[in-house]
């Protein structure tokens, strides 16, 4: 789907006779002369696929027609020499579907000369999320201008971030195509990890043949910071110090993510240090993968994350009495304490609403867990699913999960070492 197509969307739930304003963002100082790598705002991104700084998208909806316009930066011949070409105005025009292309120090006097001349009503700012002190956007920034410069004006500014929490949430072809490119990279860094795994090995060294993988084929990055935990530091959700040392007794947690076509992937996998299970280790990991695969046949259009959660949560109940390890239904908070799905998108945790049925195009996880501190347990298996009119497609089903395959996976590439 081009992003034209996608901006039919946004334009069915906004009124007519109002100005949409989206940002991509600024680049961030990370230190001196440095800035943090620039990723643009996903809302801009997904309504114009274009992921540069300073770049302004204006969608006009009148009554009967829709005018779009880009604002983008000028190329400095001085930095074009330094750090490379911005797009230009064909190119930006040729990513976004977007005819009309303008140079940014245009932007203001645009906006301006519009409203002059024109009957707007509503101005739409991606405004995400409440205020915090100190921080602010460049929607921020519009908005304290625009109500300087225009005291009494009756237009109403919206914020049209709950629209996109709608429409994102159902995923269009070449979004799952993105989503399922991103799981295979991780399913590569997966293995290249169970190949090279050895004890005494510091978890940090785990987590580089992931980094490497995604490297190697195709300089990928990471959807979120690489949680590789050995026993017990597996209880801890999102565990990121790295800094222990692999006990050959134990299983070590991965929980991991690609980032691909700026789409995320997010998958954990268990597995033992040794290349083998203790006969504990795989009855607790056997009850998780039993939760696993019975709520990902559960994941059908129709329920909603909260129901997944409450199914998953009764499972590992029972689970937990065969165990051994609760006498009450509430002691499962001490070893299930978080939820066992949320949205995946161009966003880790994407957007969208726990409590709104599923519908086919949504892209969702699947993540039960045990986390038994005191027997240096944490087990999660997460895998992530596409629902559908049908039965829910798992997107990442070539991952291996059962023991006995991850023990002969390990058994074979014994002498791996990369
Ligand atoms: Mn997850």
């Amino acid at each position: 789907m081009n992003p034209l197509d996608k901006r039919v969307n946004y334009i069915e739930k906004i009124v007519p006779n109002s100005l949409t304003i989206l940002f991509s963002g600024t680049d961030i100082v990370r230190s001196g002369d440095q800035y943090f790598p620039f990723e643009a705002d996903k809302n801009f991104y997904y309504m114009t696929a274009i992921n540069q700084s300073n770049v302004a998208f204006v969608l006009i909806k009148k009554e009967k027609e829709i005018i779009e316009k880009l604002f983008i930066e000028k190329n400095d011949e001085i930095m074009v020499k330094w750090e490379g070409a911005k797009l230009t105005k064909a190119e930006a025009s040729k990513i976004s579907w977007i005819n009309e292309v303008h140079f940014f120090e245009e932007f203001e006097t645009f906006i301006e000369d519009y409203l002059g001349i024109n009957d707007v009503k509503t101005i739409y700012l991606d405004f995400k999320e409440k205020k915090k002190p100190g921080y602010t956007t460049m929607a921020y920034d519009f908005q304290r201008e625009f109500v300087l410069k225009h005291k009494d004006s009756d237009i109403e500014i919206k914020d049209c971030t709950p629209i996109f929490q709608h429409i994102r949430m159902v995923k269009a072809s070449d979004e799952i195509e993105h989503i399922k490119e991103s799981v295979e990279h991780t399913r590569n860094g997966i293995e290249f990890m169970m190949a090279n795994c050895r004890k005494d090995m510091y978890e940090y060294q785990l987590a580089s043949f992931f980094a490497f993988a995604l490297k190697y084929n195709g300089d990928k990055k990471v959807a979120f910071p690489t949680v590789v935990a050995g026993g017990k530091n597996a209880t801890v959700l999102h565990y990121s110090k790295r800094n222990e040392i692999l006990n050959k007794k134990d299983l070590v947690l991965v929980d991991v993510g690609c980032q691909t076509n700026y789409y995320c992937s997010d998958i954990t996998r268990t597995f033992p240090i040794s290349g083998k299970f203790s006969k504990r280790q795989r009855d607790v990991y056997e009850e998780v993968l039993l939760v696993n695969n019975m709520c990902i046949a559960s994941a059908i259009k129709g329920t909603t994350l909260t129901e997944l959660n409450n199914y998953a949560t009764d499972l590992l109940i029972k689970a937990c009495y065969r165990l051994k390890l609760i006498t009450k239904d509430e002691d499962i908070k001490k070893y299930y304490w978080h939820s066992v799905s949320h949205f995946l998108g161009l966003d880790t945790h994407d957007v969208g609403f726990r409590d709104m049925p599923l519908q086919p195009g949504h892209v969702i996880t699947i993540e039960p867990g045990l986390y038994i501190e005191e027997e240096n347990i944490g087990i999660r298996i997460e895998d992530d699913i596409l629902i559908t009119d049908g039965a829910p497609i798992n997107l990442s089903v070539d991952i291996m999960k059962e023991p006995i395959d991850i023990q002969n996976y390990m058994k074979r590439n014994k002498n791996r070492l990369i």
